[in-house]
């Protein structure tokens, strides 16, 4: 069945085109918003792409973030990308630091065929189950505001039933524009399939390990931001806010571990960082920290490893996220060891800067540190390509898929192949898993 659509009404417009084609556009868009007043009036503070200079260090980029902006890359001269609205951008401004236009070309906005929408992704995984019935098995964990499932794919040896093998989640999609992430879950998937039986490190993995695949967390956001004659540049959920015509919140500043502690997330529904009025008050974040919790059998969470993916930066990132500290409540020097150790491992193999998560910004409500904190799983962001927005940004053309996830084998192979024991990468696998 597909979905429903959503019945919001299409946006006449984004805040990239402002400036250039506001003179040429002005006609259209007072006939296009007839009738659709607080809409039209909450676009106005819609956030857009910026580039802020001036900040030197992660304290730096911590106030910034407070403002409610996303820090969308941080660029070698220390200058950042963000998505910022015009009140957060006067924010900025009296903070001291210089703000630009960062409007991206026209080219680039178009929405690329090349990628997998999401009825195409539920499609792939519903021929995936039927042409590989022993080693995938697709669950509904719940529905997203606007009615869409939300699925998961287990990948295993007999992956209708519950095995006592070790299990790694692979997260995609929190970001609704971050479309590559979900071309990751797809490679995923098919290279565990396709490679069963023909490979024997893929043979040995998919027999001793149960891995889960959630290939879209955030569908009405994908939809949303795929639904124009741009892509949209959406970040967070569809669903309304109390109080306020701003839609969403940001999945990622949602989950219940230090939620909203630390400066790290936005209060403010029109912020591209808002936090939601709860920990998990955003439907998918609690069906999918509630698919989380159900795999806690007999007492013990049986997911022992995860990699939440995004996009950009090309960067690997470990708990925490709300606080400098390596060691901390709840995170001792062996654990926090291990992250590094596995962090960097993977690095090794994509050739991507691995860092703690507060080494960028403060996050807090990630789902980084409510996996580690509050289900014991050893976790990872993978930021994945580009590396810089001149190479599209959140919206690289499609023909670097095959190359960019790819590059993501090995560290998703080694990830998996630590999954009995992460401890293992410090050698200390008698103390722990002894
Ligand atoms: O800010 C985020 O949520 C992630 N960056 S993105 O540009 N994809 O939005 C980074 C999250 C890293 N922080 C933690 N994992 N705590
Ligand atoms: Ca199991
Ligand atoms: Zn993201």
């Amino acid at each position: 069945m597909p979905p429903p659509r959503p019945h919001s009404p299409k946006p006449r417009r984004h805040t990239a085109f402002r400036k250039t084609l506001a003179p040429l556009a002005l006609g259209t868009l007072l006939v296009g918003t007839l009738g659709v007043g607080s809409a039209a009036a909450s676009q106005e503070e819609d956030p857009g792409p910026v580039r802020v200079s001036g900040a030197e260090n992660a304290v730096d980029r911590t106030e910034i973030a407070r403002t409610g902006v996303s820090i969308d890359l941080v660029e070698d001269d220390g200058t950042l990308l963000a998505t910022a609205s015009p009140g957060e951008v006067e924010e900025i401004t009296d903070l001291g630091y210089g703000v630009a236009d960062a409007s991206p070309s026209v080219e680039a906005m178009h929405p690329d065929d090349g990628y997998t929408s999401y009825p195409e992704v539920v499609e792939h995984v519903e021929g995936l189950v039927a042409e590989y019935p022993d080693l995938a098995h697709s669950e509904v964990y719940g529905q997203s505001h606007e009615g869409r499932d939300l699925v998961a794919v287990r990948i295993s040896d007999d992956p209708g039933v519950d095995q006592d093998e070790p299990e790694v989640l692979f997260t995609h999609s929190q970001h609704a524009r971050e479309p590559l992430t979900v071309e990751m879950a797809v490679h995923i998937m098919d290279m565990l399939t396709e490679g069963y039986g023909s490979d024997e490190r893929i043979t040995e993995l998919v027999d001793t390990r149960e891995i889960w695949i959630v290939p879209n967390a955030n569908p009405d956001g994908t939809e949303y931001d795929q639904s124009g004659d741009t892509w949209q540049n959406w970040r967070k959920t569809r669903e309304p806010n109390e109080g306020s015509d701003a839609l969403g919140t940001d999945m990622n500043r949602n989950w219940a571990h230090e939620w909203g502690c630390c400066g790290g997330s936005s209060g403010d529904p029109e912020s591209s960082t808002y936090r939601g009025h709860a920990p998990e008050s955003a439907t998918e974040v609690e069906a999918l920290a509630d698919f989380v919790r159900s795999r806690e059998v007999d007492g013990e969470q049986q997911i022992t490893t995860a990699i939440d993916f995004h996009t950009f930066g090309e960067l690997v990132l470990w708990p925490f996220g709300h606080t400098y500290d390596e060691t901390t409540d709840g995170m001792n020097q062996d654990e926090y060891d291990t992250h590094q150790a596995l962090g960097e491992l993977m690095a090794g193999s994509n050739g991507y800067t691995p860092q703690q998560s507060s080494d960028l910004y403060i996050t807090d409500g990630s789902i980084n540190d409510w996996l580690w904190a509050d289900q014991g799983i050893v976790n990872f962001t993978f930021e994945m390509y580009p590396s810089s927005p001149g190479d599209g940004g959140f919206y690289p053309p499609s023909d670097v898929i095959e190359e960019e996830t790819a590059r993501n084998e090995e560290p998703v192979l080694d990830l998996l192949g630590y999954a009995d024991c992460p401890y293992r990468v410090i050698g200390e696998e008698e103390t722990y898993c002894g």
